[in-house]
């Protein structure tokens, strides 16, 4: 066994997006690719000032370098199982023996949920975490790859550090990497590559003690004792595993309620993207009748970080879900002594908002990513989080968490006895409704949807004060965000306007696709009125769709003749 030293040239695409780096698998499998990336990291580590520390050169590091802040430290490692995962974290291995890495905590199989893998870090006090997952996007050989690192606080590493690891792999022209076999890394115990320690523990522990530390699992055995039934569809994903031990083996749901629930490399053909397009089967089972069928139908996403949850024949969307378990939260033993604040992604419903009013507490809107919300937690800001991208969570993790989600409706529904329909309608009637809907144009060429949001930009000044039909638009710009813990600026974070009656319109260009340009157009339409509450979604926010076309034209820029996907 010994330490390579090989030469290599920088890719010039390896600046990561809203959650790491994303691309093909095929772009993933060129020589040194993935290398390249883990030796850019592990230099911007091992030159840091600490774990989460970027040094304002991007790092000089390498195996030779002086300054080695990864000396004596702990990684923790694991992913999603897709197709490239075990080979993936074998070359992780390598190189992070080779870079003066002390010792790897990774999960048996090389698997780790994102909500896991933050737990592992926190709990073991990691100097991070590299997590391997594409996360929603489809999986298998002609499907995504990802990589992207957490800091010690368990979260996605800020965009100070992800620019860091980019500069780094711009001027990257050497790896280090031992020539050690690989290890068998599908059992638990110790391992050793080159002077590094490799611990490989069961993916599942970590996490279930936490959710054991928030909800009261007595309390949600005693609703399944009392016959109650629940669906939840892992989608051959990474969630499998855990809603398997917590649910069936913890708190004694009925075997057979979750499904899907083995971990593929290709998800076995499904599209671990929990939203309505990708559920068929699971809305057709929650429309069953009778004593069979269950009352609480949930997905989760390739990472297991995402959530849908619906009750009988009624979906919820993410916004109202965050609303709710907001109103609920005190119900939960983790936030009985109430929630320090809320925060939601700046596309999220304003849902949120109206029940962080009627709480007294403050409610953030920032960009969308799940990092934003990171110095909002650790400074003790907020309590729950959530986005419209089907993420919720909170302060027990610095990651959006699936099965917390289904825990927490799990136990708000033991508690008050209520379906998920009459709660979100008492919501409703409380709140007001927010009518949401997304609509996604996938693959559209990059330079189609610059221009359409470039004419856009261009627009702004004078939509603001204009009237159209009934509505005048308040505000039109393009949102910035200003952190106020660390007083870091993110600008260019979507196109928002709002209208006098509360409604919205949103642009904004996904930072995940890996495959040209995705554009989403985001509609909310606030009625306060609960006779007005029962309209079909599409049908309630069809003319501000077409207010949508009127002002941005939007199909007439991605020559399509309408959205790939409308949810
Ligand atoms: C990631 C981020 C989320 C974000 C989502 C969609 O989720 O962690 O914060 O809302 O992407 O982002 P975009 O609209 O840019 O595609 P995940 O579950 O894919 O890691």
């Amino acid at each position: 066994m010994s330490i390579q030293t090989i030469a290599t040239r920088p890719f010039s695409d390896q600046r990561p997006g809203t959650s790491g780096l994303r691309k093909k698998v095929a772009v993933f499998m060129q020589p040194y690719y993935l290398d390249n990336f883990v030796q850019a990291l592990l230099d911007v580590l091992n030159a840091s000032g600490g774990p989460d520390v970027p040094r304002e050169s991007g790092g000089s590091g390498g195996s030779g370098g002086e300054a080695r802040a990864l000396a004596g430290q702990t990684l923790i490692l694991g992913g999603d199982g897709r197709f490239f995962n075990r080979p993936a974290i074998q070359t992780i291995l390598k190189l992070a023996a080779a870079n003066g890495l002390t010792r790897v905590v990774m999960g048996c199989g090389g698997i780790l949920s994102t909500p896991a893998a933050s737990a592992v870090i926190r709990r073991r006090q990691a100097f991070g975490g590299i997590l391997l997952s594409a996360s929603h996007n489809p999986g298998g050989a002609d499907g995504d790859f990802g990589i992207k690192y957490n800091m010690s606080n368990g979260g996605p590493a800020t965009e100070t550090l992800t620019e860091a690891i980019y500069a780094r792999t711009q001027v990257l022209n050497t790896l280090y990497c031992s020539d050690a076999q690989d290890v068998c890394i599908d059992k638990i115990g110790r391992l050793q590559v080159e002077h590094m320690q490799i611990e490989v523990i069961d993916p599942v522990g970590d996490y279930a003690a936490v959710m054991r530390s928030l909800f009261d699992f007595d309390l949600l055995s005693g609703l399944f004792a009392s016959g109650f039934l629940v669906r939840v569809d892992a989608m051959n994903a990474v969630g499998g595993p855990y809603a398997k031990q917590i649910l069936e083996g913890e708190i004694g749901a009925p075997l057979d309620s979750v499904v899907n629930f083995a971990p593929l490399e290709d998800f076995g053909g499904h599209h671990p993207d929990p939203n309505p397009a990708n559920v068929d089967d699971l809305i057709y089972r929650m429309s069953s009748k009778g004593m069979g069928a269950p009352k609480l139908g949930a997905a989760l996403d390739g990472d297991a970080d995402r959530n849908l949850v619906m009750g009988r024949n009624f979906l919820v969307t993410p916004s109202d879900s965050l609303a709710l378990l907001t109103q609920y939260a005190r119900l939960i033993p983790a936030y009985q002594g109430g929630l320090a604040g809320v925060a939601r992604s700046m596309p999220t419903s304003t849902a949120v908002d109206r029940v962080a009013k009627a709480l007294g507490i403050p409610c953030y809107e920032t960009p969308t990513g799940w990092k934003f919300f990171g110095n909002l937690l650790d400074a003790g800001l907020v309590t729950l989080c959530g986005e419209e991208s089907y993420g919720t969570g909170s302060s027990h993790l610095r990651e959006k968490d699936g099965l917390w989600a289904i825990l927490f409706w799990l136990s708000v529904i033991a508690v008050t006895g209520q379906s998920m329909e009459s709660l979100v309608r008492d919501h409703w009637k409380t709140y007001g409704r927010s009518y949401y809907s997304r609509h996604d144009y996938l693959d559209v060429p990059v330079e189609y949807v610059d221009t359409l949001m470039k004419d856009l930009h261009a627009k702004l000044p004078a939509l603001a004060g204009q009237t159209f039909g009934r509505r005048t638009i308040l505000v039109a710009d393009d949102f910035a965000y200003t952190d106020p813990v660390d007083g870091s600026t993110s600008s260019h974070q979507g196109v928002r306007l709002v209208f006098d009656d509360a409604s919205r319109l949103i642009f904004r260009v996904s930072g995940t696709s890996t495959e040209e340009a995705t554009l989403r157009l985001y509609m909310e339409r606030f009625e306060p009125d609960p006779a007005c509450h029962c309209e079909p979604v599409a049908l309630a926010v069809a003319e501000l769709s077409a207010l949508a076309e009127h002002i941005s034209k939007v199909r007439v820029y991605t020559r399509r003749a309408g959205p790939t996907i409308a949810t």
